[in-house]
């Protein structure tokens, strides 16, 4: 990974966007990075194969004509204002699945707030073992590496931060409001447009880390859904009619889950974390069934608790906590 160009290219393209089509000198890039003008002029040329149209003048400068539109670090970067929460982009073109590099990543110590993204994955992964279709241009596959300092038992509500952040993301970039599936599947008219998976490793007293993995379906054409998710998928473009353009989602989505993990912590914080979780609940107030190892129940889904736990009030009026599991809820895609 060549951190060093990264952050040049990443300093020469926001230079160069603080001057919308207009030049920008070689010798001032070269003054503002402290290297010389050939080593700009070498960036310039990493930045053309990656697909940004620049112009240069011997006499000028370069000229910023079009950003490309897939996904990469750099892009990524220059327009992300976060702390700490993507501050690392390692970007690929085709991994096995994003998770599985942010585990090996974070097990090497990676910083907090890493984040893996690729253009395609060749075996994404759903939650117990299924499988996520990931394929290229039209989707995000990203995965966070968060160092909580919670206890393991604590983990899932993470997991319903980030679903808050990618509803409220989706709601900014497409101006449509999804809704959330308890625990965090997204969804859109009924439909899944994202799904979250989380990998922990933990010891019985600490989280070491946590890996956040999210895929979103952004330009997805209906027709190009495989056959056994055609019924129960959907993408934002499917919904919306409209492109989406993904690293503005991305952007957006770092920005609001950082905002939201930083509160996180606070027990006091934790009733309004909630409530914003609860405004996208698709599945409050619902007749549910939540099926676990061994049993099945079915009922009406009550209340969510400020750990994320959902009470679920069968026929009996029996209440039932569920903590983790699936739940299908009445008029959407798995309730049979
Ligand atoms: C999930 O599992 O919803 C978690 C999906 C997490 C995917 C991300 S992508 C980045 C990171 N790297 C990974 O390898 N994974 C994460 P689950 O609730 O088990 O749902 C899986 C089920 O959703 C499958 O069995 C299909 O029925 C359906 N499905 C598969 N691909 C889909 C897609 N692209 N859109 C909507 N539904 C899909």
């Amino acid at each position: 990974l060549d951190k060093v160009g990264i952050f040049m290219k990443v300093e020469i393209l926001k230079a160069l966007k603080e001057s919308p089509q207009q030049y920008v000198s070689g010798q001032q890039l070269s003054r503002l990075l402290g290297v010389s003008r050939t080593a700009v002029w070498k960036y310039i040329s990493e930045l053309r194969q990656e697909g940004y149209q620049i112009e240069s003048s011997s006499r000028k400068g370069y000229k910023l004509i079009t950003s490309p539109d897939n996904l990469s670090a750099e892009e990524v970067l220059v327009n992300l204002h976060t702390s700490f929460l993507g501050k690392e982009i390692r970007y690929y073109e085709t991994v096995s699945s994003t998770n599985n590099v942010a585990k090996e990543a974070a097990a090497r110590g990676c910083m907090e707030g890493t984040v893996i993204i690729a253009d395609r994955q060749e075996s994404g992964k759903g939650r117990l073992g299924r499988h996520w279709v990931s394929p290229p241009k039209s989707g995000i596959w990203m995965s966070i590496v968060l160092r909580p300092k919670i206890l393991p038992m604590q983990a899932p509500f993470i997991t319903l931060l980030a679903a808050v952040a990618v509803s409220k993301a989706i709601e900014e970039i497409a101006q449509i409001k999804p809704g959330i599936k308890w625990p965090n599947d997204i969804v859109i008219h009924k439909k899944k447009v994202c799904g979250i998976l989380t990998e922990i490793s933990a010891e019985m007293e600490q989280v070491n880390y946590l890996v956040v993995g999210i895929g979103i379906n952004v330009n997805f054409d209906i027709s190009n859904f495989p056959d056994h998710i055609r019924e129960t998928a959907t993408s934002i473009k499917a919904e919306t009619g409209t492109y989406v353009n993904r690293v503005e989602l991305i952007v957006s989505l770092l920005e609001k889950f950082e905002c939201l993990y930083s509160k996180a912590f606070d027990e006091k914080l934790r009733p309004q974390l909630m409530e914003e979780y609860k405004a996208y609940s698709v599945t409050l107030g619902n007749r549910v069934r939540a099926v676990s190892m061994n049993h099945a129940i079915e009922g009406y889904a009550e209340d969510i608790t400020n750990d994320g736990e959902l009470m679920i009030r069968t026929d009996d009026g029996k209440l039932h906590k569920i903590i983790s599991g699936e739940v299908s809820v009445r008029g959407m895609y798995g309730y049979v």
